[in-house]
């Protein structure tokens, strides 16, 4: 039977490789983020590609109205959702504690911590509904250790890691698997994100060595979203041969 997966920050990165993956897989998919043109070009690549159903929901996770308006007003053929993946997220900035943007920290705290909880609670009465579903939500290498000026991603990423264990406890009654994902270094449009379009800054990050692509995500993803009901994989950290953790890689230089 056709599955949906509803996909949060599908416009770019881990997210886009995620939409295209399953819909190569057969999958029905609801893309979201906050650049219409750009769900509105993917769209037409998956219906194109794939021949598969998609539809484009834009909003920003950090404004509960507009998720929450989005969501509950899903067609009702669109209303059975199988995979809920929490990835849109972002860091700003890689200062020390007392030089960071304050502004940087509510947004990434807004739209990490709280815009994936929107979109749960928005999204969660049709995974009860319907006795069953998954929730994969993207943490980090952030998540697992705290690394210098990584202060306020690091703890927004934390609070990803310990929602998922809440999630997973909370949700058992409801037959919800509950996965978190955390990737290190991909190379995708986070660090440009991150830096604020400083490309010199951004590249450096990927420097001397071969980062994760979003490819690569988007497939472990998808084994942890394929596995039988009766499988769940809880907590899954993932980096390339050549980092062993936020602190450790081995990079020619
Ligand atoms: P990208 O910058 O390529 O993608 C980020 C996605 O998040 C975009 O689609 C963007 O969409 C969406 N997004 C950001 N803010 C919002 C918002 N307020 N509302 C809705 N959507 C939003 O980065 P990645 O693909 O690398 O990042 C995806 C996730 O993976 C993030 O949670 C990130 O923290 C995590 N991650 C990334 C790693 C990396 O090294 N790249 C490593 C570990 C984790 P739009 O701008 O259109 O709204
Ligand atoms: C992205 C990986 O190391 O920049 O979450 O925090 S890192």
């Amino acid at each position: 039977m056709n599955k949906t997966i509803l996909i949060t920050g599908a416009t770019s990165g881990i997210g886009e490789a995620c939409a295209i993956k399953f819909a190569k897989e057969g999958y029905s998919i609801i893309i979201t983020g906050r650049r219409k043109e750009r769900l509105a070009a993917l769209k037409s690549k998956l219906e194109t590609e794939y021949n598969v159903s998609v539809l484009l929901l834009c909003f920003d996770v950090q404004n509960k109205e507009e998720v929450f308006t989005n969501i509950n007003a899903l067609p009702k053929e669109w209303q059975k959702i199988d995979i809920l993946l929490n990835n849109a997220g972002l860091a700003l900035g890689r200062d020390n504690f007392e030089d960071a943007d304050i502004t940087d920290w509510e947004t990434m705290i807004n739209t990490n911590v709280t815009g994936l909880l929107y979109v749960t609670k928005a999204v969660l009465p049709l995974l009860i509904n319907e006795k069953k579903g998954h929730i994969i939500n993207i943490g980090s290498t952030a998540a697992k250790e705290v690394y210098e000026n990584g202060n306020t991603y690091c703890a927004s990423k934390y609070a990803v890691d310990a929602l998922s264990k809440a999630m997973r406890i909370d949700l058992l009654k409801h037959n919800i698997k509950v996965t978190a994902v955390h990737p290190g270094a991909v190379e995708t449009a986070f660090s440009l994100v991150r830096y604020k379009g400083e490309q010199t800054k951004a590249s450096a990050t990927y420097e001397g060595y071969k980062p994760l692509a979003a490819e690569d995500v988007a497939e472990t993803i998808f084994y942890c979203a394929t596995l039988p009901s009766h499988v769940c994989i809880n907590d899954l950290v993932i980096t390339c041969t050549e980092q062993a953790s936020s602190f450790y890689f081995h990079k020619n230089q």
